[in-house]
């Protein structure tokens, strides 16, 4: 089966070991300091005994070259619409001792009834290796598929996605999955990029989390991304003019690409 394949078919793919210990190294550089002035989690589901660093593009270039990582893109190029957007990226340390969390579903924030196709997809790249003990994604494969059946805490069908630092487990919005229970003396490390639909809203508002000149400096897929795109016909404009006109110095060629889509759409729906 391709990962593609795996993905629809269970909601879940891993891809193993994308990451070199160059580019961990470099990721885990980058939010070594932002770590350290994080306070531990404020409820359960952040994790009493973990730290999470939230809105990363803003913060690094790095994670604004990882939330753009083709690997992952290609995938998710197949399951949602084009110009689907960044809805969140952060980092979990997952503290030793954490307990697991509650199982949820990712795109739980849009009240639409399930079996439905997902809104979002989601990506866990892992930055320690992912063991049996501390505190591996659980997920429920096949769970994408639920009406509303919920998972019981021990759910005989919840599988660990142990995996080694560098791999990245990806699965779609509507699977069950938590964060696992971290019974060693060390934490955790993961970033997680999440991706919705060009229609739906971002969890985290990009674009107020995102300067406008940390965004100028991302590559264009993330820039999209982020919201400097329109979804045709008319989704995304500012003051009704293309967004990348706030960024982007060569944005024409954009607008002229966007505005030729549009004109074709409202020119069907005539
Ligand atoms: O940390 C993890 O492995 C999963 C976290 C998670 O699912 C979440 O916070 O939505």
């Amino acid at each position: 089966m391709t990962a593609l394949e795996t993905l629809t078919t269970d909601g879940v793919v891993v891809l193993d070991r994308v990451l070199g210990a160059a580019d961990i190294g470099a990721l885990k550089a980058a939010l070594a300091l932002h770590l350290e002035a994080t306070p531990t989690g404020r409820n359960q589901f952040e994790g009493l005994k973990s730290r999470r660093v939230y809105a990363l593009v803003a913060k690094h270039r790095v994670f604004a070259e990882l939330v753009g990582h083709p690997r992952v893109l290609d995938l998710i190029d197949r399951v949602l619409e084009p110009n689907y957007l960044l809805s969140a990226a952060l980092a979990i340390h997952l503290g030793p001792g954490e307990d697991a969390q509650k199982f949820h579903y990712d795109d739980g924030s849009y009240h639409i009834p399930r079996p439905r196709p997902p809104v979002g997809v989601s990506a866990i790249w892992a930055l320690d290796d992912f063991t049996e003990a501390n505190g591996a994604t659980e997920v429920i494969p096949g769970s994408h598929r639920w009406g509303d059946e919920r998972p019981a805490p021990d759910d005989p069908r919840r599988r660990k996605i142990v995996m080694p630092a560098g791999s990245v487990v990806v699965f779609l919005g509507t699977t069950w999955h938590r964060g696992g229970a971290n019974t060693t003396e060390r934490a955790r490390l993961a970033i997680t990029p999440q991706y919705c639909q060009p229609w739906a809203r971002q969890l985290e508002n990009m674009a107020l989390a995102v300067p406008q000149e940390v965004a100028a400096r991302c590559s264009r897929r993330v820039q999209g991304l982020l919201g400097y795109a329109i979804h045709p016909p008319l989704m995304g404009y500012v003051n009704g003019l293309h967004p990348a006109r706030l960024i982007d110095p060569d944005y024409r060629s954009r607008e002229r690409v966007e505005a030729r889509r549009a004109a074709q759409i409202l020119e069907g729906q005539r």
